[in-house]
């Protein structure tokens, strides 16, 4: 964006904290709330719509508020957040976060009114709160049971961005200026994994808005350019310290005396096995939080976009590290085809994983089938790799479980479903996840991918719009 330009949206928020809200008692706070995942289209849909009322609003007395939905703490594994309010000029200390503002307290004082955006359903912590929902804008099913005193706004586009920028345009299009387009169409360009087909997210309504924010704004940096510095954003964890970065995209399976972390890194192992006091923090991460052994397993992309994985396990017990070595080394099915790689400390073996295609799904049933091998008590566990479903279905006392921050957005659906001890909210497809759409790379555009994405319509239908699994 231009760097001459004032933050038209930093002035145009009232963002009062709650002390001066309560001196001016009997103000009404509008909050616009964004799901808990806080992804890109949360923030940046709660920030578009605020900023939208404030400036249409026939209630002037009243503040409206976006509230970023998690502890300003958490913010920071949020990098493709932050990067956006960056690149816009938009400071993040105006921001209000979850933790900032006590929503339950202002509705006891019967001074509260809430929008959500980008969900349509309050978590049962919140459902207190719903009686103050006036309006919803949301991109996925409809979960809610309607009321008079709220207004829906649900279709099933790539992103609720192009639904907030619809609004704007059609009701008040004098706001728009170029770093409220900037925001909103990086989001969709984000959501809509760069507007194309074959990623199975855009629709024609995401196309359209994106259109005319670049007719409105011709100088908006290119669409691909914003893509990938984006999508580099959300997988760049440098800034990240080593405690976040495990914890970004985590599993933990418990089985007998065994407790298990499996973290998905999105960096090159020998970057990670670089950091200073690396082996000091492992040992921290593990004994704060109880793990015997800790397993990260490393994807970076190649200039192609294709992945590249790594892994390295690390336990301060030397037999138990070696046991989850060797049953990764060993393992058949999948081949993980492991090769030694130099590690900084006795504590950590690190492997170059050739076997590209082996995502942390496929290393799961592994490791549980060790831990219910070392359960049973036999000496040497099974070889053969069982799907995860049968092993959880012939029960024992193995658990999985996710880490907070893969429950609300860096969570992967397949793994949630088949948790025993957890009811996990379904997930964002856009989050960091393996199961991502660009996991492989970006999608190749052929005849036979397009031919095929045609079939699966035709057989999905058009009368089911949660087989599109869009969020
Ligand atoms: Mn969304």
């Amino acid at each position: 964006m231009d760097g001459g330009n004032e933050s038209q949206l930093d002035a145009g928020f009232n963002t009062p904290d709650l002390c001066s809200l309560c001196e001016r008692g009997g103000l009404g706070v509008h909050v616009v709330l964004g799901n808990e995942a806080c992804d890109l289209d949360s923030m940046v849909s709660a920030i578009a719509f605020a900023y939208f009322l404030t400036k249409t609003s026939p209630d002037q007395k009243a503040a409206f508020v976006p509230v970023l939905n998690i502890p300003r703490s958490e913010f920071p594994l949020r990098a493709e957040c932050s990067f956006l309010l960056r690149e816009s000029q938009l400071c993040e200390d105006l921001l209000m976060f979850r933790d900032e503002i006590d929503i339950h307290e202002l509705h006891r004082l019967g001074r509260l009114t809430l929008t959500l955006v980008d969900h349509n359903v309050l978590p049962r912590g919140d459902a207190a709160l719903e009686e103050v929902v006036t309006e919803v804008i949301d991109h996925r099913p409809v979960e809610r049971q309607s009321s008079p005193g709220c207004v829906v706004t649900a279709e099933l586009v790539g992103s609720c961005a192009t639904l907030v920028t619809e609004r704007i345009v059609q009701r008040a299009p004098n706001i728009l200026d170029k770093q409220l387009a900037y925001m909103l169409r990086s989001t969709i360009v984000l959501d809509c994994i760069n507007m194309i087909p074959e990623a199975g997210k855009v629709t024609p309504k995401d196309t359209e808005y994106v259109a005319l924010l670049e007719s409105k704004f011709p100088n908006l940096p290119p669409r691909a350019a914003v893509f990938d510095s984006l999508q580099k954003a959300k997988f760049d964890v440098s800034g990240l310290t080593t405690e976040q970065m495990l914890r970004k995209d985590m599993k933990v399976v418990t089985g007998g005396d065994l407790r298990l972390a499996i973290s998905a890194v999105y960096m090159k192992l020998e970057d990670l096995l670089l950091r200073p006091c690396l082996k000091k923090e492992f040992e921290e991460f593990c004994r704060s939080r109880g793990y015997d052994v800790l397993v990260a397993m490393t994807i970076s992309f190649s200039k192609k976009n294709e992945p590249f994985r790594q892994l390295a396990v690390y336990s301060p017990h030397s037999d138990l590290r070696e046991l989850v070595s060797r049953e990764l080394e060993e393992s058949e099915a999948p081949s993980l085809q492991l090769e030694a790689m130099d590690s900084p400390c006795s504590e950590i073996s690190a492997y170059r994983q050739e076997n590209s295609l082996a995502s942390r799904k496929k290393v799961l049933p592994i490791i549980m089938d060790l831990l219910r091998a070392r359960e049973a008590g036999r000496a040497a566990p099974e070889r053969s790799c069982r799907p995860w479903e049968t092993a959880a279905a012939r029960g024992g006392g193995l658990r999985g479980e996710a880490s907070r921050d893969d429950r609300h957005g860096g969570g992967r659906p397949e793994d949630a479903c088949n948790d025993e001890d957890v009811q996990l909210p379904p997930t964002p497809m856009n989050s960091l996840v393996e199961g991502c759409p660009l996991d492989g790379g970006l999608p190749k555009l052929t005849p036979e991918a397009i031919l095929e994405k045609f079939n699966q319509m035709a057989t999905e239908g058009p009368s089911d719009p949660a087989s599109t699994g869009r969020r």
